[in-house]
């Protein structure tokens, strides 16, 4: 059941510990401000002046932090039932190049950008695609690296590939009958990051980065991975449709499934962290999706998947390959928080001042993304289980012709996208989220006006 606004900003910020209970009051009203208008300013959201500076102030203050702000969110999405989950991880750039002012800020991609860098771990329900919420977040920010760098300062400075590690750490084991499987894409392929995973009792589902690299094959040779797979056991066959991208045509493509077991050996260039931590070899199952057949002058797909989970079997290899197709949740939630949430356009004079906003804006925009996705994991479910009673209300009052008894979770918002402004002609598709979250704001907005209705009456009588 999707909570109503107020009671969810209550659960997520009301534990918050921020050295003063007034400033926990103080970021429940930023809070609610913000969900009503995230796509909007702080002095947007915040109408008077009065309260924009109490934003300010609380963001200013000693002990309102960016771990303070977010992790009673962060305990409360890993509190997990016994059951099936997937951390999906990725880093996204907070790109604050238009506001010169801030310090603090460090360089971001080809050096172009200044921002910093949100690492996050979003949690989602593995059989259902729900989204639970972020199980963590770092901020990262990206330190001027001299081109003359020797091997030694590298692995002693914080480096992007070790965010995975630690995030796995900050996150933690799984209580007891549920299974955590992180999620990364290439880019956290390394033997550290797999250090910190096995020693945190979780299992993992990551895209390999290079396939350049020694292992140990099944009879104890080593060879480059590359080699390796061409021992792999094939499993099975798929049909995948391919929409046309640009200089690519639409096609159906051939897919052939294939594992093997191998052992990655420990790097010769290790960090402290690795050497410490005394692993030496890390067992992994390697699922192997390639094209066969594929059409002339056209790239074969080819993705190579390493996991802790069995593979031995096309319906194990294929859940594997489920859990990795999973990772557009991730890529979905970046883009609420800077188009939905207005992530880079908030602007505060220090990036002290700027992480707890940050944090504040990184559990806002999951409630978006709930909504967002609830229609597309259960559109079947009737609406009356899942949608708040008074949304429902509202939108009878508004649309008097629907029935609110068959309605279900897909055409409930099929109907507030066109509040929204969705036209719902047959060409146009899906609505998209900003039309359904402009309908939301609409429900809300009556909503609001009944509330202060119900206040001027009790003040009358
Ligand atoms: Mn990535």
């Amino acid at each position: 059941m999707l909570q109503e606004n107020a009671d969810w900003i209550a659960e997520q910020f009301q534990a918050c510990r921020l050295g003063d209970v007034r400033r926990t009051n103080r970021l429940l009203k930023v809070a609610g401000h913000m969900l009503e208008s995230p796509e909007q300013s702080l002095p947007q959201q915040n109408a008077a002046w009065s309260d924009v500076k109490a934003a300010y102030r609380l963001f200013a203050a000693k002990g309102v932090s960016f771990a303070e702000v977010a992790s009673p969110h962060w305990e409360l999405t890993r509190q997990t039932a016994p059951g099936r989950y997937l951390l999906i991880s990725d880093t996204t750039d907070d790109d604050q190049g238009t506001h010169k002012a801030t310090q603090g800020l460090s360089q971001l991609g080809n050096g172009q950008g200044r921002g910093l860098q949100l690492h996050s771990c979003l949690m989602v329900e593995s059989d259902t695609g729900i989204v639970r919420g972020t199980a963590g977040a770092l901020v990262h920010y990206r330190p001027i690296v001299s081109k003359r760098e020797t091997r030694t300062q590298r692995l002693k400075r914080i480096r992007e590939s070790e965010l995975w590690g630690r995030l796995v750490d900050a996150v933690g084991s799984p209580p007891e009958g549920a299974q955590w499987i992180h999620v990364f894409d290439r880019g956290g392929d390394n033997f550290e990051a797999f250090c910190h995973l096995k020693l945190s009792r979780c299992d993992w589902v990551v895209r390999a980065a290079k396939l350049n690299r020694n292992v140990i094959d099944s009879s104890g040779n080593k060879v480059f991975l590359k080699e390796a797979l061409e021992a792999a056991t094939v499993l099975g066959h798929y049909e995948l449709a391919l929409r046309s991208r640009p200089g690519q045509r639409a096609r159906r493509a051939q897919l052939e499934v294939a594992s093997l077991a191998v052992q990655f050996p420990r790097p010769h260039i290790k960090s402290a962290y690795v050497k410490q931590c005394g692993i030496t070899s890390i067992e992994m199952n390697v699922v192997i999706v390639r094209e066969i057949d594929a059409p002339k002058g056209v790239k074969p797909i080819c993705w190579v998947l390493l996991t802790n989970l069995p593979v031995e079997t096309f319906e194990e290899a294929w859940q594997v390959i489920e859990d990795y197709e999973r990772r557009w949740l991730i890529e979905e939630y970046h883009k609420v928080l800077k188009s939905g949430c207005n992530m880079e356009g908030h602007a505060l004079r220090t990036t002290q001042r700027l992480e707890p906003l940050l944090a504040l804006t990184s559990v806002i925009g999951v409630r978006l993304l709930q909504l967002k996705t609830i229609a597309r994991t259960e559109p079947e479910t009737k609406a009356k289980h899942r949608i708040p009673f008074d949304w429902l209300q509202v939108l009878k009052a508004l649309k008097p012709r629907i029935d609110l008894a068959s309605l279900t979770v897909y055409q409930f918002f099929r109907e507030l996208a066109k509040l929204g402004g969705f036209l719902a002609r047959k060409h146009d598709g899906e609505p998209g989220w900003q039309t359904i979250w402009r309908g939301h704001q609409k429900i809300h907005a009556v909503l609001f006006g009944m509330e202060l209705e119900r206040k001027r009456n009790k003040n009358c009588g």
